[in-house]
């Protein structure tokens, strides 16, 4: 096998997959757009993507985590007040780019140039969900999508993303 190719195997072999979720208040804003543009622009491939609102039973699972939390009841609501975009992005260190394309959870204000920081003001409407590590991710995917919702496929681009 010609080493270019072998090493690109490598690399995709090593790929993550994360899941992101445009939040009602998203796509009430109509910032659906914008947001698939900083995924798509960077290079991740999208294997996966619905229009649903979500049940209170899979948002309460989604968040058992921050069920103690002051703010757990509220959260539920939101993200159950209307429909979200949920998506599966694929990539070489997607999760941690992500988090980093996201702006990170801040209550005190969202990093400039990220899309929390370029689109919201509020820890509580902050459009836009990403899985907080691999392990988070593997899992938000298993219970938000059926396996044949997400697609294998080769991006056309792939060669031109990864060296
Ligand atoms: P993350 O979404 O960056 O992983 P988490 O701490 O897991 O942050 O919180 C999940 C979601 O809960 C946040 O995206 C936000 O919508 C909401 N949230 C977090 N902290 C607060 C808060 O202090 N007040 C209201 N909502 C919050
Ligand atoms: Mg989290």
């Amino acid at each position: 096998m010609d080493v270019e190719l072998e090493q690109l195997e490598g690399i995709m072999a090593t790929c993550e997959r994360i899941s992101i979720a445009v939040k009602p208040d998203g796509v009430q804003r109509g910032l659906v757009g914008d947001t698939i543009e900083h995924f798509e622009q960077k290079g991740f491939c999208l294997v996966g993507m619905k229009f649903i609102q979500a049940s209170e039973d899979l948002l309460k699972e989604h968040y058992i985590d921050l069920k103690d939390s002051s703010f757990f009841t509220g959260l539920v609501k939101y993200m159950h007040s209307g429909p979200v975009v949920a998506m599966v992005w694929e990539g070489l260190n997607v999760v941690k780019t992500s988090r980093v394309v996201l702006g990170e959870t801040n209550p005190a204000g969202f990093k400039p140039e990220t899309i929390c920081g370029d689109f919201c003001i509020q820890v509580g409407r902050n459009i836009i969900h990403g899985s907080d590590s691999v392990e988070s991710a593997e899992k938000e995917i298993g219970s938000w999508f059926y396996p044949g919702e997400l697609v294998d496929y080769k991006s056309c681009a792939q060669n031109w993303i990864y060296e």
